[in-house]
């Protein structure tokens, strides 16, 4: 190996592209297209009577109109449940077009296929239809109290409750030296990338092909679905992902309505039709996440140390539930964190309600679960009186316990095994880059200055990787130019560079020869997707064990043509070379010409390699087990997923006055195994807090009585700016190498914004002494917390019962 890129800061192949105005989105494809637009539900929960599409009839440049009544075939049915869970007794998902009833604002009800977006969206506004009201259930106190359901045949607007435990719980702690109990409460949010859904679809009439092109997290998900639905060979539909603004989980359902409505409409109508989903469309028809009241009760020794804790959790999962059981059940597995309590048991209802469907937001429960274990740590700080730090390091698993089993089974089925980890080491890296231990005196000054601050602290352990595979196909050309695919798609991780840095090193080339393409079936028809921080684990792997493959195979004709042993070869530069022997070498891109028997000498390197002779004339040119072209395409499974972790401190300034959030320093120590590429995952990690931020401190899905979204707009809805996420965030890393994988790596994808509202929860509450159980927190919301709790000395330990 003669190059050294991985583990390079490589600065991202794609971004001289995106900065030129080159990329390529959704939108940009098929200026010819005709345009789609969806009359959607102005009501959160109502029977439909009767759907009028009279009047758009004889609108100009409308070309066709379509309800439910116009759905047939599997079309007809309602969309998949796409994780089925024993315990997920009452799952239901929505119908592509409404049949007889709409359960959230925004539901789409009828499709407009119109010659462009204005005509489609006035036409589809002109559909009448009538309703007969039915009371909405907003929010987890509504569908908790069930009073009315949010489907008649759902009892309790339960679709699940699901428990899982380690042992008896509540009797550990009621045996415990120390009790608390902690009722938490955490808020709808969104992930809102700068991009919202789209889809294109052209249907190749002679030929009886469909290209889809969709702004998707999962090209074979939607392609199997579209497949499906549309009562299509696989190999007739194509999927095709074009750059992607972000996804951040939003885009891995699969199929979204619009994902088959629009195939379905350019089948129909032999013309190219195009979804591209505006903004208020995305607040009100794609998908929220992260609320959830929490309910910890927990019991402790005079360290800390956890004895038993018992967690309940009343998840809303909206309207529908297509993707399953994943987030709570990720928020009450990855809940435990760092720590080792000896008893645990979680128990989680996940309630329907008329609002948009929760769906994984980058973290995917992870967030929450954090928030109810560091909230719990510091409440055990608070009521021994000790230092937060010290509490969480009692707590922790140590470095000579991994393979570290907790217990339950993680999100994938398999158990929840952490394969690596050093949190004490990783706690002394975050205490020393936040200045932990100066802090006391930090305060002092700033105190004598009139000012208010305080310090926050929290851990996460974060399960990346998921299986249950990804491929990698890889071919050297005979110009030496090496193309690469993976099947899962790209939102913005720099996919391109990172899977390029590591095929340089496995195959021996130089970072620029190679090119990555992702997400296109038509090059890897056999993949799952990005999610879950598993595109460096999983298709990261796959791409080396099949650059492997193919150095396996230059090296084996280069020693044929070279007549030398494979073990006295090297590849550098994409040149193979016999050690100690000057000028006996074969390029990469000679040795594709002689990988395939077929000899014409079309090109320069056709004709070099005429010089070369490999084979063994008396064999047949392809003998069997064997295949011509350097090229190979291999695939990654892992035995179960691997577990990153890290800690994130902050310093924020509260304004005594005004109530004012202001974060003075933030600090992230991360462990995502070997770093590929430092500045990537910096980036991420960048990008991942200032989400958080936006998370903790500004945004929320704001719901009236009614299921109407009051801040379905950017003007609404606050998003943090540049002035709101700290200019500078410190981030250090620590390597615990995965066992797990061929390169040692854990993913990284969503670190930056598991732990926000925990740290934010836990800096607010020590600059203000008032226990914060209410997240995200805004300054009007602290000033009223404050005169809530004015004068009242039993504030800081409300949440407290028992001995302590
Ligand atoms: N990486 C690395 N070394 C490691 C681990 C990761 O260099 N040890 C690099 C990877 O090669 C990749 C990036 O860091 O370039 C993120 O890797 P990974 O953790 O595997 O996450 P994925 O690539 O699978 O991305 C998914 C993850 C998730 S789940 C969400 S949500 C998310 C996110 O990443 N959405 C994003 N980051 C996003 N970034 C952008 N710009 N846009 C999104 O929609």
């Amino acid at each position: 190996m003669t190059t050294k890129a991985f583990g390079a800061r490589v600065a991202r192949v794609e971004d001289e592209r995106f900065l030129r105005g080159r990329g390529r989105y959704l939108d940009d494809l098929a200026a010819d297209a005709l345009h789609v637009a969806l009359h959607r539900s102005p009501h959160a929960h109502a029977r439909i009577t009767d759907i009028d599409v009279e009047a758009v009839l004889d609108v100009d440049g409308v070309v066709a109109v379509y309800t439910y009544e116009d759905l047939t075939g599997a079309m007809a049915d309602p969309l998949p449940l796409l994780i089925p869970h024993p315990d997920l007794t009452h799952g239901r998902t929505q119908y592509a077009l409404a049949k007889d009833q709409v359960n959230y604002v925004g539901e789409a009800i009828a499709m407009v296929v119109a010659v462009d977006r204005y005509v489609a969206e006035d036409a589809a506004a002109r559909i009448v239809v009538s309703y007969e009201f039915l009371p909405p259930v907003v929010g987890l106190d509504a569908a908790r109290a069930a009073d009315h359901l949010v489907h008649d045949d759902v009892p309790g607007n339960l679709a699940a409750t699901s428990t899982q435990a380690t042992g008896d719980a509540m009797a550990a702690i009621s045996r415990a030296p120390h009790r608390l109990a902690l009722d938490l409460d955490i808020e709808r949010s969104a992930c809102t990338p700068l991009e919202g859904r789209g889809t294109v679809a052209k249907w190749d009439t002679d030929n009886g092909r469909l290209e889809v092109w969709s702004s998707t997290q999962t090209s074979t998900g939607v392609r199997a679905a579209v497949a499906a639905k549309l009562g299509l060979d696989l190999s007739v539909v194509d999927v095709i992902t074009p750059d992607v603004g972000g996804g951040f989980g939003v885009k891995v359902v699969h199929p979204w309505p619009e994902e088959v409505l629009v195939p379905m409409a350019a089948m129909a109508l032999g013309r190219p039709v195009k979804f591209t989903e505006d903004r208020r469309e995305h607040f009100i028809s794609a998908a929220h996440e992260r609320a959830q009241q929490q309910h910890v009760e927990v019991g402790f020794d005079d360290d800390g140390r956890i004895l038993g804790l018992d967690v309940e959790i009343w998840h809303d999962n909206g309207a529908y539930i297509p993707y399953g059981l994943i987030v709570p059940i990720i928020t009450t597995t990855q809940l435990l964190g760092p720590y080792k309590p000896p008893v645990y048991k979680a128990t989680f209802h996940s309630l329907y309600t008329n609002t948009v469907i929760v769906t994984p937001y980058r973290g995917a429960g992870r967030p929450q679960g954090v928030y109810a274990m560091e909230r719990t740590m510091d409440a055990i700080a608070a009521a021994l009186g000790k230092d937060r730090a010290e509490v969480r390091a009692a707590n922790f698993i140590q470095p000579d316990e991994f393979p570290y089993d907790q217990g339950l089974i993680f999100q994938d089925g398999k158990p929840l095994i952490y394969d690596s980890g050093d949190f004490p080491q990783m706690l002394d890296k975050v205490k020393a880059l936040v200045g932990w231990d100066e802090f006391a005196a930090f305060r002092d000054e700033m105190r004598a200055e009139g000012r208010r601050v305080g310090i926050g602290l929290a851990c996460y352990v974060e399960g990346t990787g998921v299986g249950p595979y990804e491929g990698g196909h890889i071919q050297v050309e005979t110009t030496g130019k090496v193309k690469v695919s993976t099947g899962l798609t790209t939102q913005g991780q720099g996919h391109q560079t990172v899977f390029a840095q590591i095929v340089a090193d496995e195959l021996g080339v130089r970072f620029e020869d190679v090119e990555v393409v992702t997400g296109d079936t038509r090059r890897m028809p056999y993949a799952v997707g990005t999610y879950a921080s598993r595109a460096a684990v999983m298709s990261g792997s796959a791409i080396a064990l099949t650059a492997r493959s193919v150095r396996r195979k230059a090296l084996e004709l280069a020693a044929e043509a070279l007549e030398a042993n494979v073990d006295d070869l090297e590849i550098r530069d994409g040149v193979v070379e016999v050690r100690g022997a000057p000028g006996a070498q074969i390029s990469l891109g000679t040795l594709a010409v002689l990988s395939n028997p077929l000899r014409y000498a079309f090109d320069e390197a056709s004709k070099a390699a005429t010089q070369f002779s490999v084979g063994d004339p008396d064999k047949v040119p392809v003998p069997e087990g064997t295949s011509p072209g350097l090229e190979s395409r291999d695939f990654y499974s892992p035995p179960r997923s691997t577990f990153a972790s890290g800690m994130h401190a902050v310093i924020v300034e509260t304004d005594p006055d005004t109530a004012e959030i202001r974060i003075l320093k933030y600090a992230v120590v991360h462990d995502c195994g070997r770093l590929i590429n430092p500045m990537i995952v910096e980036g991420q990690i960048h990008g991942g807090v200032a989400q958080g931020v936006g998370g903790a401190l500004y945004e929320r899905m704001v719901y009236d009585e009614h299921g109407q979204l009051l801040n379905a707009s950017f003007m609404d809805f606050l998003m943090p700016y540049v002035t709101e996420v700290p200019e500078t965030i410190d981030v250090d890393h620590l390597e615990t190498p995965s066992p797990l994988n061929p390169l040692g790596i854990k993913g990284a994808g969503e670190a930056g914004v598991i732990p926000s509202a925990a740290v934010f929860a836990s800096a607010i509450e020590d600059a203000e002494g008032i226990v914060i159980t209410r997240m995200p927190i805004s300054p009007s919301e602290l000033y009223d917390l404050r005169r809530t709790h004015a004068g009242s000395d039993e504030a800081a330990v409300a949440a407290v019962e028992g001995d302590s």
